[in-house]
């Protein structure tokens, strides 16, 4: 049995992990499930660098001999705003700002942009740190555009405005298998699941 604890405070994110990697074999719990708190600053430069800080900061807590560390950090890209929200993704407008109001206000700064300037990619590195103190990095990526209006009820935060051009759709209107087969998070846990297979 493979035990997994996940460096994430977020819900969906968790749903998602747990709907991609379950299997008979893996135990999976978040941090909370695991009674273990933690606030983690990350201050990355990258995907990839702020998984990799997520991930050594639960791992420094855990001495258990059987446990993987995962942390997943992820988040949207839009061309026409240099990237942004990107790493910020989560922090953009505030933390506590709805996505209601940051979808809308991303849709507001596009105004006038045609489709063909609209490209954006969600991005997802996922990290691990193993029982024996080695760790490595796997990412994913899902190519699409930001739409006119948001919509669709699956999915979360920027899931409403980002739209995929093979289902002329949003990815909150794709079902949940739909999104977790197409989408950078199942992508870059499927990479994962590869490389804890082959240890
Ligand atoms: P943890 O750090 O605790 O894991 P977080 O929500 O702060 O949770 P991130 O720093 O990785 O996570 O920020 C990612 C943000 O990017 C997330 O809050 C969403 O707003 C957005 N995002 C990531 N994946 C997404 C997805 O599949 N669909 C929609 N939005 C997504």
């Amino acid at each position: 049995m493979v035990r997994i604890i996940f460096a994430t405070g977020n819900q969906d994110k968790m749903r998602e992990i747990r709907e991609i990697l379950s299997d008979p074999g893996t135990e999976i719990l978040s941090m909370k499930e695991a009674g273990i708190e933690l606030d983690i600053v990350e201050d990355g430069a990258s995907f990839e660098e702020n998984a990799r800080i997520k991930a050594a900061a639960l791992a420094k807590s855990i001495q258990e001999e059987h446990t993987v560390v995962l942390a997943d950090d992820s988040g949207l890209e839009i061309d026409y705003l240099n990237k942004e929200p990107g790493i910020y993704s989560a922090r953009y407008m505030g933390e506590d700002t709805s996505y209601e109001i940051k979808n809308q206000n991303l849709i507001h700064r596009l105004e006038g942009v045609p489709k063909e300037q609209r490209t954006a990619r969600f991005v997802c590195a996922i990290a691990a740190v193993f029982p024996d103190g080695t760790s490595c990095v796997t990412r994913g990526t899902i190519e699409g555009y930001i739409g006119w209006e948001p919509a669709g009820e699956n999915g979360f935060g920027y899931d409403p405005i980002f739209y995929v051009d093979e289902y002329q759709c949003s990815t909150a209107q794709l079902s949940r298998e739909k999104k977790n087969q197409l989408s950078h998070r199942g992508k870059a846990l499927r990479a994962m699941r590869e490389k804890l297979a082959g240890r």
